[in-house]
């Protein structure tokens, strides 16, 4: 009779979760010490590093990944983590030990008190199951459920004296188990959709995440062409959809009402897919929607379409849609759009390296199929107007701008991806969020690397200051920090460069080096 660590393993390993995130304590050592030796286990040093690595982890693998945290303090570690993984839709599996079932009540020490409602109401769903037998199906349910649409992270914990329980023989049923959603556009719903695009005199279309989550890039493609229709990303993007040198590629959308509007003026339909409508930023005031434009909305997540303060939506699965469109809708019906101008001149510094310079400089240098871990705020515009991506997983963000995602999640993404080269772009604030996975890179051999961009503030909120008129604030440099000599601590190779030339001759040297780096440049401060 297998026991309840057994079984747990064994629908664990029948779901590919075998690489296992985390950082332990005594309620978890029960759980580990029945690890099989077909599982790994990637420490990470600080719980918000170990879930932005599984989440970065689960991106760029296209699936779920297996957390393993310590307790109500282990979790609360992770929270501010777990902020970017509710907007990135990122089907994470997250467990925490729990005390003794029998002491719980007690609060003794690791007790996690109201386990299951810590988590809320970041994750999709929580459960502390009611009793040892149940451990199995209650994990079986949280896959599943962080699977089904719209994905998300969900919250197990278990009191370690349930490992060495029996598991109730039914258990075996719970191995071969599939659930999958079998909603898409009715033919009547597609027709509509079809004449509301065929009809429409200049329709525009705006993708988000959920396109590239999806691998629905080149049905995107396809709709375009089909279509002739500019293509915008949306706003606060945490990954891209759509090929930026395509001749239909607009860009990103600015994260502002007036903004969007403005950027979409002269449209009258607009085709949003795989994204919220609109993950706004800065409050600028103004109307949600051009004049004479309607807005249709496809996505897999109720919660996204419910919550729009305009437009009609469709719940459903978004590459399917995508797919059916591209075939259904009537070609040639616009003129072809023509091709994009040549990338701008970077600009460049005297003194430091320019952002936009570092960013052309990749372009030139790193692998076409290279992916981008972005965590450096006040670069976007400079990368956007620099980028040349055009594969799925190519590019991800924070998706909720919770810093401390970037540096790890680019490590998991490089184990997750070990056949394209990941390149981390963190900024010298956010870097210290997330630092210690230098030390996982290192000693599990990964090697991603990392282009840390100093230029000793907090950039973005520099900008943001002056949007909101709020003048000089405390808190706002980041003097001194030496991230040669704090990466060499963790074990990792580090450079420092301040031009184009020596960036280029560090960024070669780390390419053929199969091992983590971190490359420390000296960047101008400019303004996302
Ligand atoms: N803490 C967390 C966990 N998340 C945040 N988004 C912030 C604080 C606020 N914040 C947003 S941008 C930013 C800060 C502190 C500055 C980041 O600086 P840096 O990484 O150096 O990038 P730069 O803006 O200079 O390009």
């Amino acid at each position: 009779m297998a026991d309840v660590s057994e079984a747990t393993y064994d629908l664990l390993r029948a779901h590919g979760l075998t690489t296992i995130f985390g950082n332990p304590g005594s309620n978890e050592l029960p759980f580990l010490a029945g690890m099989p030796d077909d599982f790994r286990y990637i420490l990470g040093l600080h719980e918000g590093a170990v879930l932005a690595m599984a989440d970065g982890y689960a991106q760029a693998r296209g699936g779920a990944a297996f957390v393993n945290l310590h307790a109500a303090a282990g979790t609360g570690n992770a929270m501010g983590a777990l902020t970017n993984s509710v907007y990135s839709h990122s089907p994470l599996i997250i467990t925490a030990g729990q005390q003794v079932r029998s002491t719980i009540g007690q609060e003794v020490m690791l007790a996690n008190v109201d386990a299951q409602s810590l988590p809320k109401p970041l994750v999709k769903w929580s459960c502390e199951p009611a009793c040892a037998q149940d451990v199995p199906r209650s994990i079986s349910q949280a896959i599943h459920i962080a699977n089904l649409p719209a994905k998300g992270p969900v919250y197990v914990s278990v009191p370690y004296d349930d490992w060495a329980q029996e598991a109730p023989a039914e258990t075996k049923h719970l191995l071969t188990r599939a659930t999958t959603t079998a909603g898409s556009l009715s033919a009547d719903q597609l027709a509509t959709l079809v004449d509301a695009l065929d009809r429409a005199e200049n329709p525009v279309l705006v993708l988000g995440p959920e396109v590239d989550a999806e691998y629905a890039n080149d049905d995107a493609v396809r709709l375009a062409d089909a279509l002739g229709a500019p293509v915008w990303i949306a706003p606060s993007p945490s990954r891209c959809p759509f090929p930026t040198r395509h001749r239909s590629f607009r860009g990103v959308l600015p994260a502002a009402v007036q903004g969007i509007t403005d950027a979409l003026v002269g449209h009258d339909l607009i085709l949003v897919a795989g994204a919220p409508v609109f993950r706004y930023h800065q409050f600028v005031p103004g109307e949600y929607l051009p004049d004479g434009a309607r807005l249709i909305h496809l996505t897999s997540d109720p919660g996204e379409a419910a919550r729009a303060p305009m437009g009609d939506a469709l719940v459903g699965g978004v590459r399917d849609a995508l797919s059916r469109l591209a075939d259904s809708v009537t070609p040639g019906r616009r003129p072809v759009l023509p091709p994009l101008p040549d990338i701008p001149q970077a600009r460049t510094s005297s003194e430091r390296v320019h952002p936009e310079e570092l960013f052309e400089l990749l372009r030139g240098t790193a692998p076409d199929d290279a992916v981008y871990v972005k965590e450096s705020t006040s670069t976007t515009g400079a990368f956007w107007s620099q980028v040349d991506v055009s594969r799925q997983g190519s590019y991800f963000f924070p998706a909720s701008g919770g810093l401390g995602f970037g540096l790890p999640a680019a490590v998991g993404a490089q184990l997750a991806n070990p056949d394209r080269q990941v390149i981390g772009l963190i900024g010298d604030g956010s870097a210290n969020y997330g630092i210690t996975a230098l030390w996982t890179a290192a000693q599990y051999d990964i090697p991603v690397i990392i282009v840390i961009l100093k230029n000793g503030t907090y950039g973005a909120l520099r900008w943001f200051s002056t949007v909101l008129g709020s003048g000089e604030t405390p808190g706002m440099d980041v003097p001194g920090i030496d991230f040669t000599a704090i990466a060499a601590g963790y074990g990792v190779t580090a450079t420092a460069v301040r031009t184009g030339d020596d960036f280029v001759r560090a960024f070669k040297t780390a390419l053929g080096s199969g091992k983590p780096a971190v490359i420390e440049v000296e960047t101008d401060l400019t303004e996302p």
